[in-house]
């Protein structure tokens, strides 16, 4: 039996949990949670990286000893070091507007198919290729090392450097088939290559901790999938391999998993990513918007009654306004419920009359999306699927899992919630000893242990058709 601590960072809030794995054993203890989020300066977006490492601190003390640390957090950013290790600026947020039009120079010099061929991945104006292109060339000529943020967390713990493989997938620097960082990407972007660590994978031990953090001397910290999805696709609690998920947080990551990238024309045509997985697999996928759109409705409205707000929204009228959830305009912190209305202005609707119908809207557009995303995966992977996980903190919300049963016409196994933190300890523990050979022994340990809920299809099929041809139906 093997007691680990996970951190787990995600998008709108952080997390620290011990978690207890043994033969038949999967239990996790929340120790803290804060909260995370942009914070705007100077007109730029930043995370607030020392409340994470503090809070992370704060949390890992107050686990008391553990075997293991594994850091999982949000994918494509990172922190600039200089030669002497030293923080060189704060880590920005990949939602901040540098960004913006800087997609179109990168493409300038190297095209799309040829990126693609290389990192297989979706176009996402944030990918870290395009905020390296956005840095100051100052900056960048200062620097001496990347870190992705599970590594500069892992830097600050033990002093030890690298780049866990996962996460430097989602780059859109790292070569899926080499398995190796570009050079030739990095070289055509104006990248110093000796910025890119050594790569490390799921289950390497990063070093020990430092006694400046107060934690237990000789406490190992544990490579994890350190891309949040990575982790949280390694608890999903398949069966078998006919299996679809959406990872459902502030991002829906809709998607298979698979053993090779799929690279063809089609797929870099329907935008689908092939970001790297534990034990070399593949999670084939797209970004879907996801409860951002939700979560910004809430915080201009000052409510944090979510249960209240979705049982209005379950009493609302189905099909009332639809919304394209990846349109630009949802990208960014912001206005949302105006962004929402101008969005149903623009496509001839009239906007939603009340809080529940907008939330209503945002559901229903989501199941959409997914339905549309899950359809184009299957075919262009050639994989059919009989069952759609749903995992992460959306798996919560009961409304949204049985539209996304009715819009997919597939039985939906919702949870577990902590999909991510789940992945991390297994990982760890199998690093550290506990004989869990494989993925699928790991996900049929989550599938004893925790309990799923289960979502049929409803409704009419033809009602999904109609909403979705008049969504998409005019592109
Ligand atoms: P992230 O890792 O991106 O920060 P989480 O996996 O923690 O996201 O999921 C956060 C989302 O989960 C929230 O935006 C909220 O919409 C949803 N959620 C959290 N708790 C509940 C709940 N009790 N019922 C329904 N939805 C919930
Ligand atoms: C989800 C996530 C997603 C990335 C986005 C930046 O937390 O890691 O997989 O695309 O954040």
């Amino acid at each position: 039996m093997k007691r680990v601590a996970a951190v787990d960072l995600g998008a709108s809030s952080g997390r620290v949990m011990v978690g207890v794995v043994g033969s038949s054993q999967l239990e996790l203890t929340e120790i803290n949670r804060f909260w995370n989020g942009p914070v705007t300066v100077g007109g730029t977006l930043y995370w607030d990286i020392l409340h994470l490492y503090r809070s992370m601190l704060d949390g890992l003390r107050a686990a008391g000893p553990v075997d293991g640390i594994g850091i999982d957090s949000w994918a494509v950013d990172y922190g600039l070091l200089d030669a002497s290790g030293r923080l060189l600026s704060n880590p920005m947020h990949y939602r901040d507007s540098r960004t913006d039009g800087v997609m179109d120079q990168v493409l300038a010099k190297v095209s799309t198919a040829e990126l693609y061929g290389i990192t297989g991945l979706q176009q996402l104006p944030f990918n870290t290729i395009y905020q390296l292109a956005a840095e100051s060339g100052g900056l960048l000529r200062q620097a001496s090392t990347l870190l992705m943020i599970p590594d500069l967390l892992g830097y600050w713990l033990t002093g030890q450097i690298g780049a866990e493989r996962t996460n430097a997938s989602t780059t859109q620097l790292y070569d899926v088939r080499a398995r190796a960082w570009s050079e030739l990407l990095a070289a055509r972007v104006g990248v110093p290559l000796g910025l890119l660590p050594k790569l490390r994978e799921p289950g390497d031990l990063v070093g020990t901790v430092l006694p400046e953090t107060g934690l237990a001397d000789g406490t190992p910290v544990v490579a994890v999938g350190s891309h949040d999805t990575a982790s949280s696709v390694v608890a999903v609690p398949a069966g078998d391999e006919r299996f679809a998920y959406i990872s459902s947080g502030t991002w829906s990551l809709v998607g298979l998993e698979l053993e090779q990238p799929v690279l063809t024309d089609e797929a870099r045509e329907a935008n689908f990513t092939n970001e790297g997985g534990v034990d070399g697999r593949i999670r084939f996928l797209r970004n879907v918007m996801g409860l951002w759109i939700l979560q910004e409705c809430q915080r201009v409205w000052e409510d944090d009654d979510l249960e209240g707000l979705l049982r209005d929204a379950a009493g609302a009228p189905a099909f009332a306004v639809l919304i394209d959830p990846d349109a630009p305009e949802f990208l960014a912190p912001g206005n949302m419920p105006a962004r929402i209305d101008e969005h149903c202005r623009a496509t001839g609707q009239e906007p939603p009359r009340s809080r529940g119908a907008a939330v209503r809207c945002v559901l229903e557009s989501l199941a959409l999306a997914y339905r549309r995303t899950l359809r184009e995966a299957q075919t262009i992977a050639d994989r059919p699927v009989d069952v759609l996980h749903v995992i992460g903190g959306g798996s919560q919300n009961e409304l949204l899992c049985q539209l996304t049963a009715d819009a997919c016409g597939l039985p939906v196994l919702a949870g577990p919630v902590e999909a991510s933190a789940l992945g991390n300890v297994l990982v760890q523990a199998r690093a550290l000893g506990e004989p869990l050979p494989d993925l699928g022994a790991m996900r049929a340990l989550v599938r004893s242990t925790h309990r799923l809920r289960r979502y049929e299809p409803q409704g009419k099929p033809a009602d999904w058709d109609a909403a979705e041809s008049r969504l998409f139906g005019a592109r």
